[in-house]
């Protein structure tokens, strides 16, 4: 299908670069790896055209900031990503466009990064990788605490799509993957990691209070969708400190838009299409950790997906959450 667009598409600067070396797989993949993630030009066109993508989104890698423990340097590195972002759309303005990378540490300098990135830039939203690390390594900080209220006030203001995107768990917490760090990434880790915070944000209330916020979060739902039954039919009996007003599942289908990134299977997509209505399931690739060939390749082709869903989840979809204009 040409004409698509995709959303969890990362790139990297060189101070966020190392961080993610872990990932890309054998040592051997490096070079080649490090040359996709850092080219926002022609090699990464190049791929969007042999794939049917005709827009990406760009975002930083992860944990990019999120692991940067100082505030001021954790900005100064999110303003050079989103300044290389804007250079890029500006380049190729119909072929990208960009999410902010935001230092989470204090929420009212999230805020008002986020607002300069969508007011000034042009920006559609923004991506964050999981917790933010503050002050030092073993101080994280999910969003769901008060004191990012009046962050996510702002996200509502500025009615963007906020993408939650996996990071892994940082050692002093991660005593149960001991013996496996195998365990603690992409395979794994990435959506207990991702899907904890998401439930997390549904239990704080945070969609009663601003019911508009559009929550991104990919895989195919980090899990979520295959769990999503028995979570409301337990909390029938137990809800402890749950301080949502609603069933927890009608948050996740009110408030989350879930993408295709790095899952390309019937199985699972099937499971998430069943939970969720079409209009709040996305195409993604999830660039360069996947190839975007074997997104595409998968998407374009499956029966699981109507040829009318194929173009609504592959493209109308995120016209209408990303606010965009193309003709
Ligand atoms: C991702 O961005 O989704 C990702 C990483 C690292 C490894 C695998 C992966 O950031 O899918
Ligand atoms: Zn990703």
């Amino acid at each position: 299908m040409k004409g698509k667009i995709a959303f969890e598409e990362h790139f990297a600067i060189e101070e966020t670069l190392g961080e993610t070396r872990n990932f890309a797989g054998d040592s051997g993949m490096w070079d080649e790896f490090t040359e996709q993630i850092l080219d926002l030009d022609d090699r990464r066109l190049a791929h969007m055209d042999e794939s049917g993508i005709e827009l990406a989104v760009l975002s930083l890698n992860a944990p990019g900031v999120q692991c940067i423990t100082d505030a001021d340097q954790a900005m100064d590195v999110a303003r050079k990503g989103n300044e290389r972002m804007a250079e890029a759309v500006a380049r190729h303005p119909d072929r990208y466009a960009a999410f902010a990378a935001l230092p989470m540490h204090d929420p009212v300098a999230a805020a008002g990064e986020l607002t300069r990135c969508v007011r000034e830039l042009g920006f559609k939203g923004c991506m964050v990788n999981g917790f933010q690390q503050v002050g030092n390594p073993d101080n994280v900080k999910y969003y769901d605490l008060p004191e990012y209220r009046d962050f996510w006030a702002t996200v509502s203001e500025l009615d963007v799509p906020f993408y939650l995107h996996p990071r892994m768990q940082i050692p002093s917490r991660a005593e149960n993957y001991e013996g496996h760090p195998w365990l603690m990434s992409a395979p794994w880790g990435f959506a207990v990691e991702t899907s904890i915070h998401a439930l997390r944000l549904c239990g704080s209330g945070v969609f009663d209070d601003h019911p508009n916020l559009k929550i991104c979060i990919g895989h195919l739902g980090e899990n979520i969708p295959f769990g999503l039954w028995r979570i409301d039919a337990r909390m029938r009996f137990s809800r402890r400190n749950y301080r949502g007003k609603r069933p927890l599942g009608d948050y996740f289908r009110e408030n989350f838009h879930v993408t295709t990134s790095g899952n390309f299977n019937d199985a699972a997509f099937r499971c998430t299409l069943d939970v969720l209505d079409h209009d709040k399931i996305y195409f993604c690739a999830d660039y360069p950790f996947e190839k975007m060939e074997d997104a595409a390749g998968w998407y374009d082709n499956t029966d699981v997906i109507s040829n009318e869903d194929r173009l609504r989840i592959g493209r109308i979809n995120a016209l209408n959450l990303l606010n965009l204009d193309l003709d």
